[in-house]
């Protein structure tokens, strides 16, 4: 650390010097999260010292924070549901699964538990093995991407904690047979966590319906990010739980503070992010919310008829704002338009394609500037040529 403080210049300039090594968003076509709405900026800045880590203190905010929740509930067809603001989807996994091993009766016995998930399921799965101990087994998904049935039944057994399924997968925004899953939940008597971070401020504004929240009687919790297509600020998550039985067994006690239990994963919680979200939820409404979706499902629309001219092929047909396209070498792809092209995208792994977000902050002119320059980097492979060489690379 330096002896003594640089001045206020300084400091701005060193700020300015370290913006302008980052992305900005109009040359990103990879990420699930976006520039916030600026009613969820004007929140986050007057709350910014709010802890909701020791909520006595901030009661506005703590109010603004069960307002969310009853909101969110709502939305997600649980009025009295029971939750709180995580940093985003990666918390709210861990401690959905967290919960189901707590009231797993098997918790005591010595035996190595497990949680049957899809093989799409975010990476913050793997963090949940290494952080809880237990075992992930991964469910393969069927020829459309979404996680085989049998395949899930068939890992189960009477060391399973509980099932998870994906409503938005992150490579591929497939949603997984969330109704049969439910079902089979039911059946075998565990709970069922529905990881919709991304898809959860996605698919309850699409003129089709998907039903995947707790309007199915198997689903216990969801994790749903306001920081990814909510337009709220990082770091938004929200935890929902069907029945307080769930986040009951998540309680620490905090003797010392104002409130002298906890149910979070984290101590020290941004009540900024509280109010932003609060404040967009309340700004937009579903209104809102059906017209950011609709505009980035229009995009998504456009650049799948741009991509059809050049004949490049999407894995399978969007239902989110999500587009794996069947472009060769996708990894090369990737670092060619990033070296020579200035844009960021990315890749899925199985199989291989090349991975774009349409998300708020990206336009109709801007999808044109992209696909004239991946055109380029595509080369002179001819229309067919490019999907029979994706093609013969997936073998
Ligand atoms: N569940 C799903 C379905 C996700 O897609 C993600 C993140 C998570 C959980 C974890 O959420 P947090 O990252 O909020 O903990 N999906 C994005 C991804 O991994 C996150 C992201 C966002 C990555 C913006 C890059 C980026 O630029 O791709």
């Amino acid at each position: 650390m330096n002896e003594t403080g640089l001045s206020e210049e300084e400091i701005l300039s060193l700020l300015n010097d370290a913006k302008t090594k980052d992305f900005s968003y109009d040359r990103v076509l990879s990420s699930m999260c976006t520039a916030p709405h600026r009613i969820a900026v004007k929140a986050h800045m007057q709350f910014i010292e709010s802890n909701m880590g020791d909520f006595g203190l901030f009661r506005g905010t703590h109010e603004m924070e069960k307002e969310v929740i009853r909101m969110t509930g709502n939305m997600l067809h649980c009025p009295f549901t029971e939750g709180y603001l995580t940093t985003g989807g990666t918390e709210s996994n861990i401690q959905a699964v967290r919960s189901m091993r707590n009231l797993h009766e098997r918790k005591h016995s010595g035996s190595r538990l497990n949680v049957v998930v899809p093989i799409s399921a975010h990476f913050s799965f793997d963090k949940v093995s290494d952080i809880l101990d237990i075992d992930v087994r991964k469910a393969p998904l069927d020829s459309d991407l979404k996680v085989s049935i049998e395949a899930m039944r068939s890992l189960i057994d009477e060391n399973t904690v509980g099932l998870v399924a994906v409503a938005g997968s992150t490579e591929f925004g497939q949603v997984d047979p969330i109704r049969k899953i439910s079902e089979l939940a039911l059946e075998k008597v565990l709970p069922l966590h529905i990881d919709a971070a991304f898809g959860g401020f996605v698919l309850p504004f699409l003129e089709q319906e998907h039903v995947f929240d707790f309007s199915l009687p198997g689903v216990t919790s969801i994790a749903i990010d306001p920081h990814k297509m909510g337009l709220s600020t990082i770091p938004s998550g929200i935890l929902l739980f069907r029945e307080f039985k769930h986040l009951r067994c998540l309680k620490a006690h905090t003797p010392y503070l104002t409130v002298d239990s906890q149910y979070t994963m984290t101590g020290t919680r941004s009540g900024a992010a509280v109010a932003a979200t609060f404040a967009v939820m309340k700004f937009l409404g579903k209104e809102g919310y059906t017209e950011t979706v609709s505009k980035c499902m229009e995009m998504t629309r456009y650049l799948l008829r741009k991509a059809a001219e050049i004949g490049v092929e999407p894995v399978i047909d969007p239902v989110i704002n999500v587009v794996a396209l069947k472009v060769p070498e996708p990894a090369v792809m990737r670092a060619t338009l990033s070296r020579e092209y200035n844009w960021h995208v990315s890749i899925t792994q199985d199989p291989k394609a090349l991975r774009l977000v349409i998300m708020p902050h990206m336009s109709c002119e801007m999808i044109d500037m992209f696909m004239a320059d991946l055109t380029k980097v595509l080369g002179p492979v001819s229309s067919s040529k490019s999907e029979q060489k994706w093609e013969n690379e997936q073998k």
